[in-house]
């Protein structure tokens, strides 16, 4: 199937599930009841016209029951947010806790979530990882079985979308919307989960991996045939202790969403190198170009220079042509409030967003205390600061636990909130002293945009 006719065939799922009326109960303090009603209303009329649909079928209509609208997401819309066909955003101007449940992380699929009945390949009893390559001494199948005897670790990490905070683009850089592509995540594509996994120091024990790897191809190839990300070999065995194969995720076994039975997990880099509905890893001595390094989660703009490639490399459903610039690894220093960012020029507005376009949330007069997140995954945050207004930036009060790189903290910052209109902004400054700065450069996919944000409130 070609790619616009995947987009198209997940634009029709989500319509379904826009229709189905789910999502649309969401209660935010920001919201006005005005605007709170008018959107359950529009969910009402559409669920109740799907509950007629039935009686109107014709009498000789097929003695087949229809079959059920088919989800692209499998998880409860109702703590999501629906910003399209196969994405769903953290609410993140509702989140108080460390780590973020199962059942609000975000999930980022390129296509529908693929189920056990749809690719029987995914069952726990059928599944199998396949490690081979030309640079693997010893190429084993496991099975789950196989997998899960092996000695595993957990981590606490933040994942994070490459695309979260392409908002920002849109919303603070001056742009008409049509410079910048892609989904609007506002700022809620991360979240931060206890990840059990076998380490890849653990898998490349058990195969052995010959002098002269140059690539790690970790592939699924279960959701689309061009779903697989390929690392360099030395930044995979950097982090071999700390990245591997993901079997668990809080605990209890991966929901299909987050890529059950296996997915992998590379703490601190974007999300697209945790490849879920894991079945293949090919270790071998070429460099290797696909979708997920050469036009996919890539920084493409004036600022970033295209790499180099050569004619040797390997090419898996892609050309030399496809190569647009570098790939995404480790997510910058991030920060926010929690508090809805006003969308004023972003080209959409989700469907179930706290706000409608232009609307700036509100606040009551007198004593508050601001709350946020920041997260520096390569180095560990340091500090994170405030300011009212354009005014002194000031500390924030980190909370315990900060368990240092890959996880985040949570802060706050008391503020004696006056009436009118104002703009908060959060700044993060990372171990090695990177600070989040005023703007990024552009670029194109709208990738990894760590520029401080600005959170406009209207106190009343
Ligand atoms: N097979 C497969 N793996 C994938 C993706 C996908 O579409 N297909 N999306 C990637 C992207 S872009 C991200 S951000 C993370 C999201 O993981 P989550 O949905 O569990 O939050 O999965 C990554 N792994
Ligand atoms: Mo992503």
């Amino acid at each position: 199937m070609s790619e616009r006719k995947q987009r198209a065939e997940a634009d029709q799922i989500a319509q379904t599930v826009l229709k189905d009326g789910t999502n649309t109960q969401r209660r935010s303090l920001f919201v006005s009841a005005a605007a709170f009603g008018a959107a359950a209303a529009i969910g009402t009329g559409s669920t109740q016209a799907l509950a007629q649909a039935p009686a109107q079928a014709p009498a000789q209509a097929p003695a087949q029951p229809a079959p059920a609208p088919r989800r692209a997401i499998l998880k409860d819309d109702s703590r999501v947010l629906n910003i399209g066909a196969t994405v769903r955003s953290g609410n993140y101007w509702n989140f108080k806790t460390f780590m973020t449940p199962v059942e609000e992380f975000y999930v980022r699929n390129h296509y529908p979530t693929p189920t056990v009945e749809q690719r029987p390949v995914l069952a726990r009893e059928n599944w199998k990882l396949r490690i081979h390559g030309t640079s693997v001494e010893r190429p084993v199948d496991l099975s789950y079985n196989d997998l899960l005897a092996m000695p595993s670790r957990t981590i606490i990490a933040t994942m994070e979308c490459h695309g979260n905070g392409r908002t920002l683009f849109w919303e603070q850089d001056g742009l008409t919307g049509q410079e910048v592509a892609g989904g609007n995540w506002v700022l809620g594509a991360v979240g931060q989960a206890e990840w059990q996994y076998v380490p890849m120091s653990e898998i490349f024990a058990r195969v052995g991996i010959k002098p002269g790897a140059r690539t790690v191809l970790f592939w699924s190839g279960v959701d689309g045939n061009d779903m697989g990300r390929p690392m360099p070999y030395s930044d995979v065995a950097s982090l071999q202790h700390d990245m591997g194969v993901c079997f668990a995720m809080n605990g209890n076994p991966l929901i299909p969403d987050h890529g059950a039975p296996v997915r992998m997990v590379v703490p601190g880099w974007g999300g697209t190198a945790s490849i879920k509905w894991l079945t293949e890893i090919r270790v071998t001595d070429k460099r290797v170009w696909a979708r997920l390094n050469t036009r996919g989660e890539v920084y493409i703009g004036p600022s970033y220079a295209r790499p180099e490639f050569s004619a040797d490399d390997e090419f898996i459903g892609v050309t030399a042509d496809d190569i647009k610039g570098p790939m995404v690894t480790w997510m910058p220093p991030k920060s926010f409030i929690t508090v809805p960012l006003v969308l004023e020029k972003s080209p959409s507005v989700p469907a179930n967003y706290p706000l409608q376009r232009g609307q700036v949330p509100r606040l009551s007069a007198g004593q508050q205390t601001l709350r946020g997140y920041a997260w520096a995954p390569q180095h560990g945050v340091r500090n994170v600061e405030v300011r009212i207004d354009g005014g002194a930036w000031q500390q924030a009060a980190i909370r315990p636990p900060n368990l240092g790189k890959y996880t985040w903290v949570r802060f706050d910052v008391p503020w004696n909130a006056t009436a009118g209109q104002h703009v908060i902004e959060t700044r993060a400054t990372d171990t090695a002293g990177t600070q989040q700065p005023e703007k990024v450069p552009l670029n194109t996919l709208g990738m990894a945009n760590w520029a401080i944000p600005k959170f406009r409130v209207e106190v009343v």
